[in-house]
Formats: C-alpha cells, sequence, structure tokens
C-alpha cells in the first residue's frame, strides 16, 4: 500500500476527530468575520462563533445553499479580498446564473494535495503518463486532476476533453497509462477503440473517472473495453473540485479526505441529521478552505457514509456511490425516478444487444405524465429481424417495471443516433418544466 501522507490518512479517527473540531472552531469563527450570509444565518439562529466547540456543535450551525451562491455572484461569498485569490472556476448548472468559486494559493496546495492522494492510493507515481480528459477552463475536472498528477510527479498529457479521435491516437502514441475523464465519455472512447480493433496498443492502466453518477456494470464494461482498473473520483466545485473524495485501490467506497472536509447525512426534507449508514443527502462543511469556505453546504447528491475500517488501512470513512441528485430525481406519476436506476436495467438485461447510451424522455398529456425512454441498439441488433428487437424492447420494459414500479415506452433507437457528450451525459428531457 502507498500512501502520501501516512501519518494523516491512517490517523486515528479520535485524533481525527479533534483536528476537525480545531479547524472547524477556526472555519467558523474566520467565516463569521468575513462573509456576510454566514454572519446573517448565525444571527438569525441566535449563534455566536463561540458557541462552537468542535464537532459535536456542527448540528447546530445553518445550512448554506447553491442559491446563496447565485444571490452573492460573483464574489459575495468569498472570505478573502481578492489580490489573494489566484484562481476562480465556475459551474453552469441548469438553470440560471452561473455560480463562481474562488481559491487562495494554499487552497490550490489542498486541492492538489487532495488529488495526488488519489492517485497514490490508486498506486500511481512519477513513472505514468496521464491524459487528462477532462475539460480544461472554467470547469474544475481539468485542472483540479492537472494539479494532482504533477504533484505525484507524474507526466501529465493536458488533453482537455473533446476530438474523439486525436484523443484515442494520443493515448496510444504517447504511450498513456491513465486517462481521467467523465464515465460516459469513457465507455463512448471504449467503442470507439473496440469498434476500431486499438484495444492492444494501448498502454492504459488506470482510468479515473467522475463528475456524474455511474453503477457498477458500467465499471466493468469499461474496465473490459479499455482494458485497465476503473475508479471513482467524486467532488463538487463549490467544495473543491474533483478530489474531495475518491476510491482507494480496494475500490469499495471514496474514502472523504476528513481532514479537511466533514461529511453529514441529512433528510433532505426535514434537515436531520441521520443515523450512521443511512441514505441522504450529502452535506459538506469544508475545514481549512480559505477563499471559499463553505459551512454545512448542502449538495443534494443522495448517498450514504460508510464508517467501517478500509482495508487500505485508511481510516479516512467511506462514502458509496452517489446515486443520483436530489434535483435530478424526477418524479413520474407520483414514483420517484432516478436516471441511474434506468442505467442499470440497461446494463442489466445487455447481451451485445443494446449500448448503454440513452436518454430518458417525460412530457404530460391530458394530465398524465408520458415516460419514454430510448435506448441504442447495437450493430449486431440492428442487422438482426424485427422479432429480436421487439422480444429485446419487452425484457427492458418488464425489467424496468420491476424496478420502477411504473410503465415505460421503451423504444429502440438506430446505432449513433443519441447525442454523445465529451463531458457530462444529458439523459433526461423533461419537457413538463417548459
Ligand atoms: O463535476 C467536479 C468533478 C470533476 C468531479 C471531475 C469528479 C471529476 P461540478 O461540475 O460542480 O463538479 O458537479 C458536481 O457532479 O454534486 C454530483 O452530483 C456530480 N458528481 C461529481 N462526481 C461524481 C461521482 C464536478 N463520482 C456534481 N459520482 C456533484 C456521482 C458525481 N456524481
Amino acid at each position: 500500500m502507498a500512501y502520501l501522507h501516512k501519518e494523516i490518512e491512517t490517523m486515528p479517527r479520535e485524533a481525527l476527530k479533534k483536528l476537525q473540531s480545531e479547524r472547524l472552531v477556526a472555519q467558523v469563527k474566520r467565516s463569521y468575520e468575513n462573509v456576510e450570509c454566514f454572519r446573517k444565518r448565525m444571527d438569525e439562529a441566535g449563534l455566536k462563533p463561540e458557541d462552537i466547540h468542535g464537532v459535536e456543535d456542527l448540528s447546530r450551525l445553518p445550512f448554506s445553499y447553491k442559491k446563496d451562491l447565485r444571490d452573492y455572484y460573483p464574489y459575495g461569498l468569498f472570505a478573502e479580498p481578492m489580490k489573494n485569490i489566484r484562481r476562480v472556476h465556475a459551474s453552469s448548472g441548469t438553470t440560471g446564473k452561473r455560480i463562481v468559486v474562488g481559491y487562495t494559493k494554499n487552497d490550490l496546495d489542498m486541492w492538489s494535495d487532495c488529488v495526488a492522494r488519489m492517485l497514490t492510493a490508486i498506486g500511481m507515481d512519477e513513472n505514468d503518463i496521464i491524459q487528462v480528459s477532462f475539460g480544461y477552463g472554467l470547469f474544475t475536472g481539468g485542472f483540479g486532476l492537472h494539479g494532482g498528477a504533477e504533484q505525484i510527479g507524474a507526466t501529465v498529457i493536458p488533453m482537455s476533453s473533446g476530438n474523439t479521435a486525436l484523443q484515442i491516437q494520443t493515448m496510444i502514441d504517447f504511450k498513456a497509462t491513465a486517462l481521467c475523464c467523465t464515465p460516459s465519455y469513457a465507455m463512448y472512447l471504449g467503442e470507439e477503440i473496440e469498434r476500431q480493433g486499438l484495444k492492444d496498443q494501448l498502454s492504459l492502466k488506470y482510468g479515473i473517472f467522475g463528475a456524474e453518477p455511474w453503477t457498477e456494470d458500467m465499471r466493468l464494461q469499461i474496465e473490459d473495453k479499455l482494458g485497465l482498473k476503473a475508479y471513482d473520483i467524486y467532488g463538487l466545485s463549490e467544495v473543491l473540485g474533483p478530489g474531495v473524495s475518491c476510491e482507494c485501490e480496494c475500490q469499495a467506497g471514496m474514502h472523504v479526505w476528513e481532514d479537511s472536509f466533514i461529511p453529514e447525512i441529512i433528510d433532505p426534507d426535514t434537515g436531520e441529521v441521520l443515523p450512521e449508514g443511512s441514505m441522504g443527502e450529502l452535506v459538506f462543511t469544508s475545514l481549512t478552505k480559505e477563499g471559499f469556505p463553505v459551512i454545512r453546504y448542502r449538495t443534494r447528491d443522495i448517498c450514504s457514509l460508510n464508517y467501517e475500517p478500509c482495508a487500505c488501512g485508511r481510516t479516512h470513512l467511506r462514502m458509496n456511490k452517489p446515486r443520483g441528485r436530489s434535483d435530478d430525481m424526477l418524479i413520474i406519476r407520483g414514483v420517484n425516478v432516478f436516471p441511474s436506476q434506468i442505467e442499470e436495467v440497461l446494463l442489466k438485461v445487455s447481451g451485445g444487444e443494446i449500448t448503454p447510451n440513452y436518454q430518458i424522455v417525460v412530457d404530460r398529456v391530458n394530465n398524465t405524465d408520458t415516460f419514454d425512454v430510448n435506448v441504442e441498439m447495437s450493430e449486431r441488433l440492428f442487422a438482426d429481424d424485427v422479432k429480436s428487437i421487439e422480444r429485446i424492447e419487452k425484457i427492458i420494459t418488464s425489467e424496468l417495471r420491476s424496478m420502477l414500479g411504473i410503465g415505460a415506452k421503451v423504444h429502440l433507437v438506430n446505432p449513433k443516433t443519441i447525442a454523445r457528450s465529451e463531458g457530462k451525459a444529458k439523459r433526461v428531457i423533461d419537457n413538463r418544466k417548459l
């Protein structure tokens, strides 16, 4: 097992709690002094920074929300003057204004450190050649992975996203040992590599994939198509970017770097902290961030936390794969539907007849929700007869019904007709909102 900072990564939980408490007290004080929005919320709750003595008081603190970033756009939540902000990133979100986050020099170092720990945890070092195919720019993916990769001394190929043919040629010619991108793009690259029969020319050993939900079945398919081990990396712009948590070589949940972030799981409706192991909304408090600290930030991501010790020796808890976002959750005819559930069904029924490219289309006709799932068939099924296509449609329809409890109209569409994304996949078209 390799560690970047063994002492911190394997710190006994009691000591970790003590460190978190000290940092939390300081973070609350700084935020109260420097961030108007936080100060107002504390005052409204009748709280002063002196009331917070450690992690045991965390649940007394007010929540913060994505809306705050829009209300205080662009820099109103920064806790440092702009002369100390070295970089900003922004995320578009689906509606309204962009959200803007800022990093001091120390924040950028801490960020690289979080990603570097992850790369080390999966066994990478200065001998690796890392193709970063996350977008570089305002999105945090490209620069986030880049910083961590440089910190471990690896060779970085700063590809950014897009141009699939060039991506494949580069990873072959430059002998990339690692690929970083969204899982949906990795799958697309895998399909193309398979179609062109290039797999044996790859040198890939590691895949670092994240920025959107993906299933265990999808992991297996990507691993098979690209001949690598695929690791999950999680993060969000508001809290840091990639590297808030990630898998170690055990691939059994993502370690949250708890010396920098405290996660909580709450009931999204009542805001109550839920018992250990429960599934609910993930909330983060940053402990060391200077430029843009967050306190009890509501991520909207739905997952659970695992406090069991990990076989890798790290003591930092692990979060399970987020199953989607509470604001991505569709309510169709009164039933909660996550896109990831549909993906699970598709990957389960696929025996090579369908591809994992799908789109969910929801509409409302005569006051009733319509629910259509378009799935791309493989070239093989496309060449087959109509009966086979109908048979597969029936299987998917019945599996979806047993998973979700409601009926969907499944349409197998021709290969390559659903738009591919080089970043995060767009899986849902909800026409009811228009
Ligand atoms: O997606 C940061 C990132 C870049 C993470 C590269 C990993 C790799 P945002 O654009 O702000 O930041 O989107 C954050 O994406 O709240 C989750 O809903 C989702 N997300 C990110 N990573 C994962 C993951 C980046 N591994 C939002 N699994 C988050 C599931 C993920 N969902």
